[in-house]
C-alpha cells in the first residue's frame, strides 16, 4: 500500500479524525486527503463522516489493501480478481528483480500443482505466491516449502481445523472417508550452482469453498469449520512464514510436530522407483527417512501415499 494511503488508514482506525488536521498531520492537501478516503471506500473499507471526522467502522473481508492492512511482515501484497496462476505471476516478478511480495488471486483460471497437474482454485479459496530472494544454497530451497506448510497448518489449527502435514507438501485433515486436502504448496524457484536466485512458494488453500466444488479428496476450511475471514487466515500464515524463513532451524522441529506422516507405513513414488516402508523422520532441508526392508533410505522428492489409517 502506497505510504500516506497506509497512514491515513491508521489514522482513521484511531478516528474520528477530521480531513483538515489529518492533512496537516501528513503534510498533504485536504483533497489528498480526500482522495484516499475515496480509493480507499472503493476497496472496500467503511469510513464513516461522523460529525468529529473520519472514522473507519470496517474492514473488507478480503482483498489487497485488505490484506496489508495490519499485516505484521514484509511483504507487499499484489491482488488480482482473475490470475491464470499466482505462480507464473510471482515468477514473472521475480525474473524482474521483485522481492518480498505475495501475490494474490480471488480465483485462478490455471491453477498448477506439481508435475502441471490441476488446481481448481474457485472463489473462496486463498490463492497466494510469495516471492523471495534467500541468501541460501538451491539445495535448501525445500525448507520453504516446508515452512509453508508449518505456517499453514498451525494457521488453520488456530481456525478450529485439525489439520496436519502430509510430506512433503500437502497439508490435510482425517475425516471418516479418510484423509482430505485442505491445501497444497508448489514451490519453484531459480539459482547458480551456490545461490538461489529467487523462490516463489505458491500456496492454495481451501477455505470459504463449498466441498461440492472440489475434488473429492479434498476439504475446506468451510467444511471443517465454517466460513472464516480469508484476510485474517492469509495475514496470519504469511506472517507465520515470515518467521521461519528467517529462522530454517525453526522449521524442522514444527513440521515434526505437525505430521501426519511420520510413525506411518508410506509408499513413495520417486522419479528413481517406488520406496516402500516406515517414515520415521525428516532431515534438513526436507528429506524423508523410510525404513525398508533393506534399510534406511533417503527420499528428497516424490509423491507420498499413507498406506494404512493411523
Ligand atoms: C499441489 O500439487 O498440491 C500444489 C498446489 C499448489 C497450488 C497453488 S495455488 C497458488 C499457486 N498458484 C498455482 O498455480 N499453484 C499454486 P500436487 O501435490 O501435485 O497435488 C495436485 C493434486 O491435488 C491434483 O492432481 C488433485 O488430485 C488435487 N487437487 C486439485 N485441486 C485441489 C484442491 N483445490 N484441493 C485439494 N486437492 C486438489
Amino acid at each position: 500500500m502506497q505510504p500516506t494511503r497506509r497512514r491515513v488508514l491508521e489514522a482513521l482506525a484511531d478516528g474520528p479524525v477530521t480531513g483538515p488536521s489529518l492533512a496537516d498531520d501528513l503534510g498533504v492537501s485536504r483533497a489528498a486527503i480526500w482522495k484516499h478516503v475515496e480509493a480507499l471506500r472503493e476497496a472496500g473499507f467503511a469510513i464513516e463522516d461522523s460529525g468529529d471526522g473520519y472514522v473507519l467502522e470496517a474492514v473488507p473481508e478480503y482483498g489487497g489493501a485488505a490484506i496489508e492492512y495490519g499485516l505484521d511482515a514484509a511483504f507487499d501484497v499484489e491482488f488480482h480478481d482473475e490470475l491464470d496462476s499466482t505462480n507464473a505471476r510471482a515468477r514473472t516478478l521475480a525474473g524482474g528483480g521483485a522481492e518480498n511480495v505475495v501475490v494474490v488471486a480471488a480465483h485462478q483460471t490455471g491453477g498448477r500443482g506439481r508435475l502441471d497437474r490441476e488446481w481448481s482454485s474457485p472463489e473462496g479459496g486463498i490463492y497466494a505466491s510469495l516471492v523471495i530472494r534467500p541468501d541460501v544454497p538451491p539445495a535448501s530451497a525445500p525448507a520453504y516449502t516446508l515452512a509453508a506448510a508449518v505456517a499453514v497448518a498451525e494457521t488453520a489449527r488456530e481456525f478450529g481445523v485439525d489439520a496436519r502435514i502430509k510430506w512433503p507438501n500437502d497439508v490435510l485433515v482425517a475425516t471418516e472417508e479418510g484423509e482430505k486436502k485442505l491445501c497444497g504448496i508448489l514451490t519453484e524457484m531459480e539459482g547458480e550452482a551456490d545461490r538461489v536466485s529467487w523462490v516463489v512458494v505458491g500456496i492454495g488453500i481451501n477455505v470459504n469453498v463449498a466441498a461440492a466444488d472440489l475434488p473429492e479428496t479434498a476439504t475446506s476450511v468451510q467444511e471443517q469449520a465454517g466460513a472464516v475471514e480469508r484476510r485474517a487466515f492469509l495475514q496470519a500464515v504469511v506472517e507465520r512464514f515470515d518467521d521461519l524463513r528467517d529462522d530454517l532451524d525453526a522449521v524442522l522441529p514444527a513440521w515434526r510436530e505437525l505430521a501426519s506422516t511420520l510413525g506411518r507405513d508410506v509408499r513413495v513414488e520417486t522419479p528413481g522407483g517406488v520406496v516402500e516402508g516406515i517414515a520415521t523422520d525428516v532431515e534438513f532441508p526436507g528429506t524423508l527417512l523410510v525404513e525398508t526392508d533393506d534399510g534406511t533410505q533417503r527420499v528428497t522428492t516424490g509423491d507420498c501415499e499413507h498406506l494404512r489409517p493411523r
